[in-house]
């Protein structure tokens, strides 16, 4: 079984969204568009069981609808980050505020560590962490010494080098049950051992950002190879476009912190 969530919090894209960091592959999305789908997002979360936060775009920061990359959540505490993009190291200020309502005990990433929300994959009790463009490893070793304090076992994974691979969970996502997603080259680098593996070929490999919650899983539509391996291990699925977010190299975990 893996983690139950209750809540979520979510935060509006901004007017200026499409200001954020991107590598810039797949062009420049629509606000409309990636209103709409965030709504969708929202209302799959509820549908899911949780009870959504919705908090209001903030324009100073065009990148903060990704707030996973602004917390570590585990059951007895928040780890503030500290994001590796200098643009984005505001926005745990903001979210700190709205945690509180939920957490008592906090903790902080501090310089010269950075690390990204989106770098930190949680597979039961053990938890991945990506070394990347964002992360570092001193980021990482300040994570794994506080959750380490919890009882929970970490380890790292390089990512830096890899193609398209922004944070660790563009390529990796724990379903429970023992089951890792895990894109073709994450895969190739990285012996996942103990776990069983599904593998995103290439073309789907933006998929590999799948997010179980609860009863459900949710996939980014339009990538029926991956869709189809999930239902085969048993899991109901619930595909939600994903394109505008897509243009910002962000993926469905991004969108939400979860508790
Ligand atoms: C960024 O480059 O920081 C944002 N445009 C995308 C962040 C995606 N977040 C994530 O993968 N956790």
């Amino acid at each position: 079984m893996s983690v139950m969530f209750h809540h979520a919090i979510v935060r509006k894209p901004g007017r200026n969204f499409s200001d954020g960091l991107t590598s810039g592959r797949l062009g420049v999305p629509s606000y409309e568009k990636a209103l709409d789908q965030h709504l969708r997002y929202c209302q799959a979360l509820e549908l899911c069981g949780l009870r959504v936060t919705v908090l209001k775009a903030d324009l100073r920061y065009p990148d903060a609808t990704f707030v996973e990359d602004t917390a570590v959540l585990t059951p007895n505490s928040a780890i503030l980050t500290l994001p590796g993009a200098r643009s984005r190291e505001g926005e745990v200020a903001e979210i700190h505020e709205h945690l509180g309502r939920f957490f008592r005990a906090f903790h902080q990433i501090c310089a010269p560590g950075t690390l990204d929300g989106g770098d930190v994959c949680q597979a039961e009790n053990h938890f991945f962490i990506g070394i990347s463009g964002r992360t570092n490893q001193e980021g990482g070793q300040q994570l794994a010494e506080l959750l380490a304090r919890e009882g929970h076992t970490s380890s790292f994974v390089d990512i830096r080098g890899m193609n398209n691979v922004l944070h660790l969970k563009s390529g990796l996502a724990y379903m429970g049950d023992n089951h890792l997603v895990v894109s073709e080259e994450l895969s190739r680098h990285v012996h996942f051992c103990g776990y069983s593996l599904v593998c995103v070929n290439a073309a789907e490999s933006y998929a590999a950002n799948c997010l179980r919650v609860n009863d459900r899983v949710l996939v980014p539509a339009g990538f029926p190879g991956l869709r189809d391996s999930i239902e085969r291990l048993g899991y109901a699925v619930l595909p939600l476009e994903m394109s505008e977010f897509e243009k910002m190299d962000g993926g469905l975990s991004c969108l939400s912190l979860r508790f």
